[in-house]
This record gives C-alpha cells, sequence and structure tokens, in this order.
C-alpha cells in the first residue's frame, strides 16, 4: 500500500507540474484529492489493514495528500502569476507615442470673408441688414424695376417655388423691404450679406447657389461721388493702399446710371497679364444710383430723396485675392482647402 501511494504521489505530481493552465490544474485536484480519487480509496480499505500498519500509512496518505495540496497550490500560483504578466504585455500601453491630434473646425472661409467686408462698411457707417431666402415675386422683381415680362424674370433662370414665390436670385429684396420699413424717410444705410440661388449649370465659375453682399444708401443729396469715395475706400482696405479703381458705364434696372469698378492689378501692375486678361484692371462689383422708379415703389419720394447701389459677389472677391480657381471648392468642403485659409 505504501507503494501504491508513493506511486499516487509521484503521478499526481508530475500531472501538476506538467499543468497547462488553471483547468487542467482542477482536473488533477478532483481526480487525486477528490471523494472518489484513489488516495481517499486508499485510506477507505484501510480497515483490511492490520492495527500496527495503519498508523503508518494513515500518516504517509495524510503526506501524500498534502503534499499534492501544496504543489496544486503553488502551481496555481504560478500559473496565476504567468496570466497576469501576460495579460500585462498584451495590454501594455506606449506611453511614448505621439498622441493623434484634434482636428479644430474654425469659420469657413466665405464667412470670414463676409465678416471681414461687414466690418469695412460698419466702419463707413453701414449697417447690417438680413432677410428671407424664399422671396415673393414683388421683392425679388417688381419692386427692383423688374416688371412681369423681364428677361431677368425667365422660369429658365430662377428656382420657383410656385408662381408668385420663389428662391431670391439676389440680396436685393432685402434693401427692398428695408426701405418700406423707413416709410419715405432717409437716411437707410444698409448692407446685405446673405445666399442667393440661380438656375444654373455647376462649373467653375458657376454655382445655383453662391453669396452676395449689397449695399444701399439713400438719403438726402446722395452723389455719385459719394458712392466712389465709398467704394474707394472699400477696396484700399480690401486690397491693399496701393491699388486704384475706375469706374465703367454699365447697366442694371434697379440703378441708373449703372457703373462696374475695377480695381488695377496686383500682379502685372498695369501692364497686362492673364489674371486681368491683358487689360491691367480686374471687375469687382457692379454699382450705381438707385432707380427712381425704386425709390417710389419703396415709398421715397424721387425728387426729395435719392441713393445709390451696389452688389458683389465674396465668392469671386475671395477667388481674386487667395487665387482660388474653381468656385466649386467653397461649397464641396473639402478640410485640405478649407483649413489653409484658418490663419487667413
Ligand atoms: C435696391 C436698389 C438697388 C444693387 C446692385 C449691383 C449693382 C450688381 C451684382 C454684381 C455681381 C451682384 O454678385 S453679383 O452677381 N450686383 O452689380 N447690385 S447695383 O442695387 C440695388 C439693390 C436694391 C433697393
Amino acid at each position: 500500500m505504501k507503494e501504491r501511494l508513493e506511486e499516487l504521489r509521484n503521478e499526481a505530481l508530475e500531472k501538476v507540474e506538467k499543468a497547462e493552465n488553471i483547468k487542467e490544474l482542477q482536473d488533477v485536484r478532483v481526480s487525486y484529492l477528490g471523494k472518489k480519487g484513489p488516495i481517499t480509496e486508499v485510506l477507505r480499505g484501510m480497515g483490511k489493514l492490520p492495527a500496527e500498519e495503519r498508523p503508518v500509512i494513515g500518516q504517509l496518505a495524510n503526506d501524500v495528500r498534502e503534499s499534492i495540496a501544496r504543489a496544486i497550490e503553488d502551481k496555481q500560483t504560478e500559473l496565476e502569476k504567468e496570466a497576469l504578466e501576460q495579460r500585462l504585455r498584451e495590454e501594455t500601453i506606449d506611453v511614448t507615442l505621439p498622441g493623434r491630434p484634434n482636428q479644430v473646425g474654425g469659420p469657413h472661409l466665405l464667412t470670414k470673408l463676409i465678416q471681414e467686408i461687414e466690418d469695412l462698411f460698419i466702419g463707413m457707417g453701414f449697417e447690417v441688414a438680413e432677410g428671407p431666402e424664399v422671396e415673393t415675386d414683388y421683392y425679388n422683381f417688381e419692386a427692383l424695376n423688374l416688371p412681369k415680362g423681364h428677361p431677368a424674370r425667365d422660369m429658365q433662370d430662377s428656382f420657383y417655388i410656385t408662381e408668385e414665390i420663389l428662391m431670391r436670385t439676389h440680396t436685393s429684396p432685402v434693401q427692398a423691404r428695408t426701405m418700406e420699413k423707413h416709410e419715405g424717410k432717409g437716411p437707410v444705410k444698409i448692407i446685405c450679406p446673405g445666399k442667393v440661388y440661380r438656375r444654373d449649370t455647376d462649373d467653375a465659375t458657376h454655382s445655383h447657389q453662391f453669396t452676395q453682399i449689397e449695399g444701399l444708401f439713400v438719403d438726402k443729396n446722395v452723389r455719385m461721388s459719394d458712392l466712389k469715395g465709398v467704394l474707394n475706400t472699400f477696396a484700399k482696405k480690401m486690397f491693399g493702399e496701393d491699388r486704384e479703381i475706375r469706374l465703367r458705364p454699365s447697366f442694371f434696372p434697379f440703378t441708373e446710371p449703372s457703373v462696374e469698378m475695377d480695381i488695377s492689378c496686383k500682379i502685372c501692375r498695369g501692364e497686362g497679364c492673364s489674371v486681368c486678361k491683358g487689360t491691367g484692371w480686374i471687375e469687382i462689383l457692379g454699382a450705381g444710383m438707385v432707380h427712381p422708379n425704386v425709390l417710389r415703389m419703396a415709398g421715397f419720394d424721387p425728387d426729395v430723396y435719392n441713393g445709390f447701389a451696389f452688389g458683389m459677389g465674396p465668392e469671386r472677391i475671395a477667388m481674386l485675392k487667395y487665387g482660388i480657381d474653381d468656385i466649386r471648392h467653397f461649397y464641396i468642403n473639402d478640410v485640405r482647402f478649407l483649413k489653409q485659409f484658418h490663419q487667413a
């Protein structure tokens, strides 16, 4: 029986040693030390032994049981330690790795440019006025001396919602509405920034939605020279003190006389280059003296009041200022394009 117990001890210790994980170790515990295990069996058969052998075998059986239990315990500690070390190895965080930079957003280039233009005109006494993008035919066309039948009202050119309602094609209705609110009394001195809509096929220079800033000054004795002074100040502040302006005759239904304003080309300094198409001048905006019909329709007496108005496209200004070659860059919102102007 002694030999059997020693044999069991060696067998069990070997299995403990070979156990690769806690589960295998538990199996060894159950099969050697469990109630139905071989050691328990040996102890049960002790009754059949002669009385003088019983304490010796009993002592040995307990010793075998204890040595196996201790071996299991030691092995368990060892396996647990190994498992922990492996987990630590797997879950190691390399604190020396550089962090992922946060993408910091900023106002859109057009938003910033519009704010800059607003600030320039606020500095000359203008207030900012805004109005609806969905307009009535009256404020978008009729009140601006574009009567029924005018080619600009063609269904092909505007986004009509009903026969009488459309997406505004310019910000001019904001000026018409503001003048109406003044009930025939000046001064009205506003600039109106905002989105406008035209039925156009998008390409490098056209977009069905773009932005405009228009200005209006209505008072007594407003003269063309006032318009020229305001626009000259704007051009120099916006593009540089060294730029010259020139006004060319033009036509708009809502102004008479009408002009277009050019600034001198900075690239060729008037010599002629591809940006100014060889002329030395770059077209920036349209302007003119408010048409008497427009004043009258908004409730102002054209014999007492007059005014000037102007309109420009922030996209065109940004394209010239930053050398952007495609209007679609403004709307695609590719961050690689946008972030170039975060500091601008
Ligand atoms: C009222 C009276 C007059 C606004 C004006 C322009 C000339 C003009 C365009 C330039 C390029 C807009 O961005 S663009 O497409 N605008 O040339 N706009 S005068 O005249 C007004 C507006 C409202 C009541």
